[in-house]
């Protein structure tokens, strides 16, 4: 295992406390209120007030899961919030670092999920948290179309630098996963002249209106929100645990080409977007060669390859972008999530000629590369190469995934195991066969949270459990959380 650069000198999630923000001494305050979770024994006494405490990085439970804290916001929250907003584990968070949550009971809990592939870097990382404490203090908004600032250029900069391909890049900011989706169809409409856009079976890109109609599951994202954009087309992917019988990734790839053709014709699609790695859709891996034939098809036929890394960027799968796994160098690539160590920031990137196609004031919005959300993706973006977190990614992916496949001989529940570095997922089925068991998924899932250990469901058929810690989790902290899965797989 890879260790942090310098692990022993400062907690690298908690925070190194600052001694320049505030007065010590008499008069400073220290939440203290939570010191069941926090580690004791460094720093607590010289904090300034505001600063907090490094986070120990254990699990370590004082209530029932959730405790009664969390249920009394729970129904604050099932008064105040519309119920169409779902939660996944309703216990209420108050402090998170490196891959512990600390909930508002007191509970410290193993975090699997990185809020959705988010923290890669490391919730409240320190070096974000420096970098977002500046920015913050300095200005938070201009809007970068109406005065511009350094730090979205050095983000796009950045951007252009790490994506794959030596060729000439350009990027453009934004707040979601789906407005990067929605501004790569723009763009790719725009530079072809051409409307369609195809997509694929299990696909995920969003919850606006062109990116729920370029999604595939009707329940919960879809269902009674249409009408749906329009000239979206889904082909079928490369499911290689579903596949009915041995099927190569040219072959898959020539299926997929065949529907478009007959569906829609080569000459008439802007954009092909794909997820290297299916995300939502249940973390599936396409067979090798799959990718690299759906992009050189493209490349063929003047159609924009878009690659969506927005769950699959920022070295979680073991290295920067998944399409370098199979040397696939997208025209456009879509980021979101890891790129911002928690604040909301996406882009879109991609051959400059594409970018510069959309005419001035073609491509924007109030928020879109915010400064602080800038700062907040440098920093972050310098912790992934600084730490090397894809090599890490890499690490903590065999680690998984060999425990992983070592229950799955005990377990004929367990029916595939897969996944790319530290995107790492198993598929719970009837046993004997492929048919998908939701109902085996989301009982570990709840017996993992009663534990403690904060898990991830996904899939078409609801029936995949996924695992996405923080890339900066302790190996130990990893291994405890595999330990309650498998309790929680073998019904203990
Ligand atoms: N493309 C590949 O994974 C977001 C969505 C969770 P936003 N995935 C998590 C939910 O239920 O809403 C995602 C993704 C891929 C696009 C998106 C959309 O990103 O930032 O959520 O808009």
């Amino acid at each position: 295992m890879r260790a942090l650069r310098d692990p022993s000198a400062t907690c690298p999630w908690g925070g190194e406390i600052s001694h320049r923000s505030g007065p010590h001494g008499p008069g400073a305050q220290y939440d203290l209120s939570m010191t069941d979770a926090l580690d004791t024994r460094s720093h607590v006494a010289l904090l300034p007030p505001g600063a907090v405490a490094p986070l120990a990085q254990r699990r370590h439970l004082v209530t029932e899961v959730p405790g009664p804290r969390s249920r009394a916001l729970h129904e604050r929250r099932n008064a105040a919030v519309a119920a169409g907003v779902g939660s996944t584990l309703p216990v209420y968070i108050e402090r998170a670092g490196g891959g512990v949550l600390v909930d508002v009971d007191g509970n410290a809990l193993i975090d699997l999920g990185s809020g959705i592939a988010v923290v890669g870097v490391g919730n409240a990382n320190p070096r974000v948290v420096e970098a977002v404490t500046e920015q913050v203090a300095r200005f938070t908004h201009t809007c970068f179309m109406v005065t511009p600032y350094e730090g979205y250029v050095a983000v796009c900069e950045a951007l252009n630098r790490l994506t794959p391909g030596g060729h000439a890049k350009k990027s453009a900011l934004f707040n979601s996963g789906a407005e990067a989706v929605e501004n790569a169809v723009k763009v790719a409409r725009h530079a072809t002249g051409r409307d369609a856009v195809v997509v694929f079976d299990h696909a995920y890109h969003g919850r606006t209106n062109l990116t729920m109609a370029m999604t595939a599951k009707a329940m919960p994202y879809k269902n009674g929100f249409g009408p749906f954009a329009g000239e979206v087309y889904r082909a079928p992917m490369s499911y290689p645990f579903r596949e009915e019988g041995a099927i190569t990734g040219e072959q898959a790839a020539a299926r997929a080409i065949a529907v478009i053709d007959r569906q829609v014709g080569a000459g008439q699609v802007a954009a092909v977007v794909i997820e290297p790695i299916q995300g939502e859709g249940g973390f599936v891996v396409p067979e090798p060669g799959f990718l690299p034939a759906v992009a050189d098809w493209c490349t063929v036929n003047g159609i924009v390859f878009v690659a969506d890394e927005i769950q699959t960027g920022f070295g979680r799968t073991g290295v920067m972008f998944a399409c370098e796994h199979e040397g696939v160098v997208p025209d456009l690539i879509t980021t979101a999530k890891g790129i911002a160590g928690g604040l909301p920031l996406a882009a879109v990137t991609g051959r400059a000629e594409l970018m510069d196609a959309v005419h001035g004031g073609g491509l924007g919005g109030t928020y879109g590369g915010n400064p602080v959300a800038c700062a907040a993706a440098l920093a972050a973006i310098a912790a992934m190469v600084d730490d090397d977190l894809p090599g890490r990614a890499k690490d903590l992916g065999e680690l998984m995934l060999a425990r992983l496949r070592s229950l799955a001989v005990d377990h004929p529940q367990i029916g595939d195991v897969r996944g790319r570095g530290a995107m790492v997922a198993f598929e719970l089925v009837h046993p004997g066969g492929t048919e998908p068991d939701a109902a085996e998924a989301a009982r570990i899932s709840a017996a993992c949270h009663r534990a403690g250990v904060v898990t991830l469901t996904c899939g078409t058929f609801g029936n995949v459990l996924r695992l996405l810690p923080p890339l900066v989790i302790d190996e130990a902290l990893l291994t405890e959380a595999l330990d309650v899965l498998a309790d929680a797989v073998a019904g203990r």
